[in-house]
C-alpha cells in the first residue's frame, strides 16, 4: 500500500497550510481547512474498513453521510503541519447523519478535528448542492479583510461593491460577491449554520472581527479566492483615508463581467 503522506491531496494540503502561514493568515492555531477526498482514492493508502476511533460531531449533516474529509486538527498550528502531518491532520468519514466522524488516519496524539467543523461541514453540504465539484472549505485570519470589518459598513452589498472597485480582478474572481456576518461566537453550531446560509449565495463569507471563509473546487482556487479579496481589502485600507479621484465605475464593472462571461450578483451594480 502506498503511504498517504505521498498522496497528491496530502502534499497539496500540506503545501497550502505552509503557504497560508507564510502569508500571515494563520497565526498560532488560527485557521482550518477541510478537503473532500473520495473513499476510493483513500483506499489506495488506508484500510478504510477499520476506523481507528469514532468522534461525535455534535450536529447533523445528513447529506454528507459516507463522505471523507482531510481536516486540520483542533489547537494545531498551520506552521507545524509540514513537519508532523500525522499529529496535525486527520482523515474522517462522516456517518450517522453527520453526528459521528470515524477517524481513518491522523490526530495521532489523541487529538480531534477543528473546532470549526460545524461551519465546515454545513458549508460543504450547501456548496455541494450548488456545485457537485466543490471540495474545499478554508478558514483563515487575513489582516486586511479583518481590519476592514472594523471600519467598513458590514452590509454585504456595500462590502462587496467596495472590494470589486479596488481591483479589476475581483469581479472576475468573485462575481457572486462576499457574504458578511457580524461578530459571532466561533466554534458553535450557530455560526456554522449562519455561514452555510451565506454560502448559498457566495463562496466567500467574512466573519466580522474574526476572519474569512472560502469555498472552491480545489485548494488553489480557494486560496486564490481569499488571496484576491485580501488584496482588495489591502488596497482599500491604503486609500480609505485619501481623497479618491477615480475608481472603477459600475458601467466598467459590467464591462468586465461581460468580457469575462461572469454574472455579477443580482442587484449589486447600479446601472442606468
Ligand atoms: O481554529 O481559527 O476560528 C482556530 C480558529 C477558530
Ligand atoms: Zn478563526
Amino acid at each position: 500500500m502506498e503511504t498517504i503522506l505521498d498522496a497528491p491531496f496530502m502534499v497539496e494540503l500540506i503545501r497550502t497550510t505552509t503557504n497560508m502561514y507564510d502569508h500571515g493568515w494563520d497565526e498560532r492555531n488560527g485557521g482550518n481547512i477541510s478537503l473532500l477526498v473520495d473513499e476510493e482514492e483513500l483506499a489506495r493508502y488506508l484500510d478504510v474498513s477499520h476506523p481507528l476511533r469514532s468522534i461525535p460531531t455534535g450536529f447533523d449533516a445528513p447529506t454528507l453521510d459516507g463522505r471523507c474529509f482531510l481536516v486540520t486538527g483542533t489547537g494545531k498550528y498551520f506552521k507545524n503541519v509540514q513537519y508532523d502531518p500525522e499529529n496535525n491532520l486527520g482523515v474522517i468519514r462522516v456517518t450517522d447523519s453527520g453526528r459521528t466522524a470515524e477517524l481513518l488516519w491522523g490526530y495521532a496524539d489523541g487529538g480531534s478535528f477543528t473546532s470549526e467543523l460545524p461551519a465546515h461541514l454545513m458549508s460543504h453540504a450547501v456548496r455541494l448542492a450548488e456545485n457537485p465539484a466543490n471540495r474545499v472549505i478554508m478558514h483563515c485570519h487575513p489582516a486586511n479583510l479583518l481590519a476592514m470589518t472594523f471600519v467598513h459598513d458590514l452590509d454585504e452589498r456595500a462590502f462587496t461593491r467596495t472590494l470589486w472597485q479596488m481591483c479589476t480582478e475581483c469581479m472576475i474572481v468573485f462575481p457572486d460577491g462576499i457574504g458578511v456576518l457580524p461578530w459571532m461566537l466561533c466554534g458553535t453550531n450557530e455560526i456554522g449554520e449562519a455561514t452555510a446560509e451565506k454560502m448559498r449565495r457566495s463562496r466567500l463569507v467574512v466573519w466580522g472581527q474574526h476572519g474569512i471563509y472560502g469555498a472552491g473546487a480545489d485548494l488553489d482556487e480557494t486560496f486564490g479566492l481569499i488571496e484576491t479579496a485580501e488584496k482588495a481589502a489591502e488596497i482599500y485600507l491604503k486609500i480609505a483615508q485619501m481623497p479618491i479621484l477615480q475608481t472603477i465605475t459600475d458601467d466598467e464593472l459590467r464591462e468586465i463581467a461581460d468580457w469575462f462571461h461572469v454574472t455579477p450578483r443580482e442587484g449589486y451594480l447600479d446601472l442606468a
